[in-house]
């Protein structure tokens, strides 16, 4: 995205250049037939190159939690992103703008002793050591789409818990109608910090009903591992209906608040990047168009799905709204 100052054309193509460069070959053509064999397929034909080496998440869903979650579009029936592209396509800019040089920028990133502040409208603010927070909840495995604002996507087995969960836990209050987000600040572990591409700290924010949602993701790992460090550890939001840039990583504060909270993007950009950035094919970005995306993986565009293909969840939040000044 970078600021519309810094911007090439490049920028915007770079997926479909780096696919032509890639080397190596891809095995997961056969994950196509299927949502239930999905995590056998892995155990038999391993994606991970050996590049992740955070520890395995334990207890990882149960067939029942499965069934359930296929039930509710929490596991979308799409092959799976490859874990080397999962881990080597990336925007984190507190490491580096070049998506292909975050994995080594972040690879020493260190999150022991990590902490997480939930306050704000809630009548039982806390600090969360890391272990105690991921104790709210057993991690589920979530399949969803995610899609740049950029124009690429990828589908990315998450692991992680509702935010709802959380925030259900420190008791917001009636007048709690935002839940706004910060990303750790310290530019001696995040050296991106120490260029002025963006304001940092990075911060986001979602409506309460939004951040309240079953979807909206608090996620820890992905692959059943824990979440590398270009991927946002040791914690990240996913809305899988919004646009990849509200999903912010590496948080170290979650507050409640009245009103709409300032996010690093739209300040960053206002004509370009909105509060709401929900994914909408019918909204170009003003120097681009939304209507197709590169599925990293695939060759060739496909269709842009309204709230990126998850509707039927969550287009009743925005009842009356209108899409197009509300970006
Ligand atoms: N703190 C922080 N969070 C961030 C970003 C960032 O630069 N800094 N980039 C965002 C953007 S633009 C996208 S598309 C996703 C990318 O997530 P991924 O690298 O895990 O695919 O992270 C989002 N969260
Ligand atoms: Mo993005």
């Amino acid at each position: 995205m970078k600021e519309p100052n810094k911007i090439s054309a490049g920028d915007i193509t770079d997926p479909a250049v780096y696919f032509n460069r890639r080397t190596f070959i891809r095995t997961g053509i056969a994950a196509a037939s299927a949502v239930a064999t999905g995590l056998v397929y892995r155990r038999l034909n391993p994606v991970a190159t050996g590049t992740v080496d955070t520890p395995l998440i334990q207890g990882l869903v149960t067939p029942a939690a499965v069934a359930a979650a296929d039930a509710t579009g929490f596991r979308v029936a799409e092959t799976e992103t490859s874990l080397r592209d999962i881990t080597h396509y990336n925007n984190f800019y507190e490491f580096s703008t070049d998506k292909e040089g975050v994995a080594s920028a972040a690879a020493r990133f260190e999150t022991n002793g990590w902490q997480v502040s939930v306050e704000g409208l809630v009548s039982k603010p806390r600090v969360f050591d890391l272990d105690d927070l991921l104790k709210i909840s057993p991690p589920e495995e979530r399949i969803y789409r995610m899609r740049c604002v950029e124009g690429w996507s990828m589908v990315v087995p998450w692991a992680g818990f509702s935010l709802s969960k959380l925030l259900d836990r420190v008791e917001p209050l009636g007048d709690a109608k935002f839940v706004a987000f910060e990303t750790l600040l310290d530019p001696r572990r995040m050296p991106g910090q120490r260029s002025d591409v963006l304001k940092w700290p990075y911060v986001e924010g979602l409506r309460m009903d939004e951040a309240m949602h079953p979807l909206t993701l608090l996620a820890s790992g992905l692959y059943g591992r824990a979440l590398p460090p270009q991927d946002g550890a040791p914690l990240r939001l996913v809305i899988p209906w919004k646009y990849g840039f509200k999903g912010i990583k590496s948080i170290v504060k979650i507050k409640l608040e009245a009103t709409q909270p300032r996010t690093t993007w739209s300040e960053c950009a206002p004509n370009e990047y909105g509060f709401y950035a929900n994914v909408n094919p019918q909204v170009d970005h003003p120097r681009w168009s939304q209507a197709t995306e590169q599925r990293i993986g695939e060759s060739g565009r496909r269709p842009t799905l309204m709230f990126n293909g998850y509707a039927a969840q969550v287009a009743s939040l925005y009842n009356g709204m209108d899409l197009r000044a509300n970006f």
